[in-house]
């Protein structure tokens, strides 16, 4: 049985001109998977901004929420780790598509593989500014406040042109080398600690990377879903890269 990574697809983006397309080839490809894949890891940010209230959740994406409830259906376990433009995800996938949600990273044993995983924001990122908008997009005083204050449409609006902007702001995605990339110090530095680690799996880069990192321990950052598409999978042989578009 198979283990499948995914993530980044930035459904809704306003910055892509075909996003119910990509979104469909999403879909195609979890339909593919669905009688081999015992368990997906979506590894954040499937969507560009996602907010909901406690009655009411974004349009669209019906497509992809209606193929994760059929996967989970199936019994098929559906992971989602927060991105920092899905924060703001409470019950609904849980609750609708019974989808497990995490907003911290963990640390899964496989037959074949010990694999530390998370979105990938924040980690070995210095940055001040950075830190505190996570800080404040965290927060769950101002959560509440937004949810209760700000009217739906006027939220959703201000949170997808917030996404456009941070993506045409981080144009410049390409690998900026071992000693430059955050996840890869972060990664480095874990495994002094947490020597049992042998595969490192991030999200939030937008890059396809796979490192070794010493004797035993692999980095992987997935790529995305809106141009690279790439997947990972894991299965008793170990694990690889590949493309599903
Ligand atoms: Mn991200």
């Amino acid at each position: 049985m198979k283990t499948y990574f995914l993530s980044d697809a930035h459904l809704g983006s306003l910055a892509f001109p075909d996003s119910k397309e990509k979104e469909r080839l999403l879909v195609n490809f979890l339909d593919s998977i669905k009688h081999e894949a015992d368990a997906l890891y979506l590894m954040g940010d499937m969507f560009d901004f996602w907010h909901e209230w406690s009655e009411v959740v974004p349009k669209g994406y019906t497509r992809f929420l209606g193929k994760l409830s059929e996967l989970t259906d199936l019994g098929i376990e559906v992971h989602y780790f927060l991105g920092n433009h899905d924060i703001w995800a409470y019950d609904y996938l849980h609750d609708e598509c019974g989808v497990t949600l995490h907003s911290a990273p963990a640390t899964v044993s496989f037959p074949s593989a010990t694999v530390f995983m998370a979105h990938g924001d924040g980690l070995g990122d210095p940055s001040a500014t950075f830190r505190f908008l996570r800080g404040v997009f965290h927060s769950k005083v101002l959560q509440w406040l937004f949810r209760t204050f700000i009217p739906t449409s006027w939220a959703m609006r201000f949170g997808l042109s917030w996404a456009r902007h941070s993506r045409l702001k981080e144009r410049d995605e390409s690998y900026k080398g071992e000693h430059n990339e955050p996840l890869v110090q972060f990664a480095k530095t874990y495994l002094k600690e947490h020597p049992e680690v042998t595969l490192f799996i991030f999200g939030h880069r937008h890059i396809e990377l796979d490192l070794m990192l010493s004797r035993t321990a692999r980095l992987v950052v997935l790529g995305d879903c809106y141009s690279h598409f790439t997947y990972g999978v894991l299965d008793d042989k170990g694990f690889r890269l590949d493309n599903f578009a």
